[in-house]
């Protein structure tokens, strides 16, 4: 690496939730000299590159923000049940301008590598147009959905149409008007964009590979009497969130599925499916424990396919799921299954004809083709690793993260690896991330975080590290919790990496639950962080004569 770098004392990748938070709390927190690095024009991350049709966030709007500062709490009025995009990147800057924090944040900026220098600890970066920073911490704020996974399907490049991946959507949007549109994956993404696709393309076919649960989302607009009540409640609600293993802001109820008659486990399904939302999920304490339990859940789950879809082959192909309930991330959806009634829309079961090729005209399968115009991707992600992975980052004495994480990523509590000193993990691969309602499991670690430096600080450290053992029995402990549940069953799951090709199937989260989670992270922090390899400051006289504070 070579030119002149700017020197800082912590430099964060990524301006979405995550990386906004951070800043704000390593600079105005404990004053130090920060920069966002953003490979987007603007703030938002996940939102900024996630503008597919019928793009919404699963999590409810008024959990799906900040609660460290109760007068933007109090200073934001969410539209409806769940936001969509615009008005997500409309909070988020908001946020931006009350904590001033753009003056921060460089734009267009991709970081292509990070390398760890052991003599002065500090951390090298350089980015795609070759500007170089050096900094004593480094913290990846990258979010955990950000690296599009576009399946090698054979062909593709003769297609004679536009195809477009929804995690990499063009800004000005697509007009599907009067166009053959195929719509490859029926995951949360897929089953929110089918809907809308079809309601302005010629004739939308959804390619599906794994049919998938989903319970209607039933947004709506925030009606005042609601809204007086999240206003008047921020502390229960908060408290509700931090208190849940998923960090929404619902309880799971405290009944096994068989603790009530068959009448009365109907009667709360049926109000749970009125009510719509991932609290589904929550209908019975053990639907994510117990496959007899749950199969009560997946059985009404499909009657309900079966009774909306009007084809019988149809609704067949789609409530023919070979998974628990939840088991994969659940969707939600508006008028998911009733599209499949329209003229304009078919569905193709890849499980009876898979794709073979892509060709000039469109998808052809093993039955036929189908000629289109347009293909879409809604295909998910490189999850969790994958945004990691796509910089070089590399550690001590030149590993690198690739060769760290061969056999499935490694680290201490998701916030940290071994052979990578100072460098945080926002929601890294072994925390619940994923599993939970992301802002209340970003708050945490970016907290944690901010405390674990601040710690550094003041006792006078300058490196911190995941220790190799800590990594290993941690990672034991994030098997032993996914075991503990019926998570693994899906083995398709891309929890497991089993969406990308060549990706070593390792339980990625930590499905012990966000507030078990908070409690051992604050338990380890008070112990000295315990199982962090600390060195004192001193023995590298040329960190300090660089001017960091
Ligand atoms: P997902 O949940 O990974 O869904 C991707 C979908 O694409 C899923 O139906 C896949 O089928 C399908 N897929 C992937 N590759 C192929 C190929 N090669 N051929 C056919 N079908 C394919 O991604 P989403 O974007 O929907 O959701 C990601 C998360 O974002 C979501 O969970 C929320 O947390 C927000 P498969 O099931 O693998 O057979």
């Amino acid at each position: 690496m070579s030119g002149p770098a700017s020197q800082l004392d912590a430099l964060v990748i990524g301006a979405g939730f995550s990386g906004l938070y951070q800043l704000l709390c390593l600079r105005d927190r404990l004053g130090l000299s920060v920069k966002v690095l953003e490979a987007a024009a603007d703030i938002g991350g996940t939102w900024y590159w996630n503008r597919y049709p019928g793009a919404r966030c699963d999590s409810e709007s008024h959990s799906y923000c900040y609660f460290f500062s109760r007068e933007l709490l109090e200073e934001w009025t969410w539209s409806e049940r769940y936001p969509g995009p615009p008005e997500i990147l409309r909070y988020l800057n908001r946020v931006a301008d009350k904590f001033d924090l753009r003056r921060d944040i460089r734009f267009n900026v991709r970081v292509t590598a990070a390398h760890y220098d052991d003599k002065a600890n500090l951390w090298d970066v350089v980015t795609e147009s070759g500007e170089r920073y050096q900094a004593r911490y480094l913290v990846t704020a990258v979010g955990c959905l950000s690296a599009a996974n576009v399946p090698r399907i054979p062909g593709l490049e003769s297609f004679a149409g536009h195809w477009y991946h929804t995690g990499q959507w063009p800004q000005e949007g697509v007009d599907f008007r009067g166009k053959r549109v195929g719509q490859i994956g029926t995951g949360s993404t897929g089953i929110q964009a089918a809907p809308v696709i079809a309601q302005t393309a010629a004739h939308l076919t959804v390619f599906q590979r794994t049919a998938q649960y989903s319970v209607p989302a039933r947004n709506a607009p925030l009606q005042e009497e609601f809204l007086r009540y999240v206003r008047e409640h921020h502390d229960e609600i908060r408290e509700v969130m931090r208190s849940t293993p998923n960090g929404h802001p619902f309880r799971i109820d405290r009944r096994k599925a068989f603790e009530v008659s068959e009448a009365e486990r109907e009667a709360v399904y049926e109000a749970a499916w009125k009510k719509g939302g991932l609290q589904f999920r929550a209908s019975f304490h053990d639907l994510v424990l117990d496959k007899a339990a749950n199969d009560t859940a997946a059985e009404f789950i499909k009657r309900k396919i079966r009774a909306i879809v009007k084809d019988p082959k149809t609704a067949q192909a789609l409530a023919d799921i070979d998974h628990p309930y939840a088991a994969k991330r659940p969707p939600i959806d508006t008028d998911y299954f009733e599209t499949f009634n329209r003229d304009n829309v078919t569905l193709v079961d890849l499980r009876a004809e898979p794709i073979e090729r892509i060709t000039a005209a469109g998808i052809k399968t093993r039955a036929r083709e189908y000629a289109l115009d347009m293909i879409v991707f809604a295909t998910g992600f490189d999850a969790m690793t994958g945004p990691l992975l796509k910089i070089d980052i590399r550690g001590r004495d030149g590993l690198t993260l690739r060769e760290a994480w061969a056999a499935g990523p490694l680290t201490y509590l998701g916030l940290q690896v071994p052979g990578f000193p100072n460098l945080f993990t926002v929601t890294g691969p072994g925390s619940p991330s994923v599993l939970t309602n992301m802002p209340v499991a970003i708050e945490q670690h970016v907290e944690w975080i901010t405390g674990c430096i601040a710690y550094m600080r003041e006792k006078g450290i300058d490196r911190c590290e995941a220790g190799a053992e800590a990594a290993q029995k941690w990672g034991e402990r994030v098997n032993a919790a996914a075991n503990a549940t019926l998570l693994p069953l899906a083995t398709h799951s891309w929890y497991l990496g089993a969406n990308v090709p060549g990706k070593p199937r390792v339980f990625m989260p930590y499905a012990g639950g966000l507030a078990r989670y908070r409690a051992i992270c604050d338990d380890i922090a008070s112990r000295g962080y315990e199982g962090f390899v600390m060195r004192r400051a001193g023995a590298r006289p040329r960190a300090a004569a660089r001017g960091f504070r």
